[in-house]
């Protein structure tokens, strides 16, 4: 039977081509984290971990993961070596909190279990309705505050992704840094898809200056408030027309589910990270189906390996939006796996079993800031 005897947690360095910043800060590099699964036959299975070197967009940070995931995670699956992901999904709900450090890992054994079995990760997920899983999906791009804080700097970024094919733009916006650019953009682009992502940077009593950017068509504004705050974008829901979508708030399940009973959101962002997994996300995405509530898949500048799973993630029916899967070189000039490219503004989804890619074993090598190998 297929154990998984050794987990090899893999930490790289990637350049970005330019600085990303949002309302919670800059980047210069994406330091990120890699969990590989062994299994007993030597197939190796992998999984992203999301979080940033530091805590702003949530409390998790690199640092963090790789000591939950040493300390408490791991054992949970290396005590018996367990492959099956369920099981091992079930292990990681009795540590609180961690989500991206568990979707890491849950994936790494979810893609060696896959791989075994020769079943892509998009035809697991989408077992339901298999007829209705897409070949390639609709492409957006996330465009930062750019450094100079000038709008034709901003009009020239975002005329690449433009002439690119991006079928979707979102920019990143905080006060003092909305109304002028999202102005400049849909002037420059009257029929395109816009929207806009506050990262948590606004207030209760900011209605009104958000309100200042209904006129624009926006397809909705991404988390303008808290994290912990459902009723206060409730509220602002009622106040302005452009529909609230969360990201950072949906945590679960359960609180998707109460996020819609008080119509804090009328769109949801899915970031598998964030809610603890591809198994949720389905879940999230299942409910959200049913109540007829478009989701679409957000990012979190992953590397290939996280872009192949999400790709196939926002390959089910009802990710009715383009999502934040922007083509590899959105982000980085080398990518760790062979480049996702992009194709009339859409990706095409992996065909090899499990999340269908593997790491370039030489890039990686080169791009590797701290490894640990742990074993039975
Ligand atoms: O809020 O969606 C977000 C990146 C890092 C952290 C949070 C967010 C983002 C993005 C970029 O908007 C998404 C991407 O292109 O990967
Ligand atoms: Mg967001």
């Amino acid at each position: 039977m297929t154990r998984i005897d050794r987990i090899r947690l893999h930490r790289i360095d990637m350049p970005l081509v330019r600085p990303f910043r949002t309302s919670f800060g800059t980047q210069q590099t994406r330091d990120i984290l890699l969990v590989e699964a062994i299994t007993s036959e030597g197939v190796s299975g992998w999984g992203e971990c999301v979080a940033m070197s530091w805590p702003g967009y949530s409390y998790e940070y690199v640092d963090g993961c790789v000591d939950v995931l040493t300390e408490h995670l791991v054992p949970l699956v290396l005590r018996d070596g367990t492959a099956d992901p369920l099981e091992a999904h079930g292990r990681f709900v009795r540590v609180q909190g961690h989500p991206m450090a568990k979707t890491a890992l849950e994936t790494a054994i979810l893609d060696a279990w896959l791989r075994v079995r020769n079943i892509r990760l998009v035809d697991f997920l989408g077992a339901q309705y298999p007829e209705q899983i897409r070949d390639e999906v609709d492409c957006g791009v996330s465009v930062g505050i750019p450094p100079s804080e000038s709008i034709s700097e901003l009009l020239d970024e975002v005329s690449g992704y433009v002439d690119a094919g991006y079928r979707r733009i979102k920019l990143k916006i905080e006060p003092g840094w909305d109304v002028e650019p999202v102005r400049a953009v849909r002037q420059t682009w009257p029929d395109m898809l816009l929207q806009t992502d506050a990262n948590q940077a606004y207030t209760r009593s900011d209605g009104d200056l958000l309100a200042a950017m209904d006129p624009f068509d926006l397809l909705l504004v991404e988390q303008p408030l808290p994290e912990d705050d459902l009723l206060g974008h409730a509220a602002l829901a009622r106040e302005i027309t452009t529909p609230v979508c969360l990201d950072e708030s949906i945590t679960s399940v359960a609180v998707a589910e109460t996020a819609l009973a008080v119509e804090a959101t009328s769109v949801i962002n899915i970031k598998p990270g964030r809610v603890g997994g591809y198994l949720t996300a389905v879940q999230i995405h299942d409910l959200c189906r049913e109540r007829g509530i478009p989701v679409w898949c957000g990012g979190m500048l992953e590397t290939g390996v996280g872009r192949a799973a999400n790709v196939g993630l926002a390959a089910l029916p009802g990710f009715t939006l383009p999502g934040d899967t922007s083509a590899s070189n959105r982000y980085y000039a080398v990518d760790v796996t062979p480049p996702f490219i992009l194709d009339d503004g859409r990706l095409t989804v992996p065909t090899a079993p499990g999340i269908g890619v593997d790491p370039i074993p030489e890039i990686l090598a080169e791009l590797t800031t701290w490894s640990a190998l742990i074993e039975r």
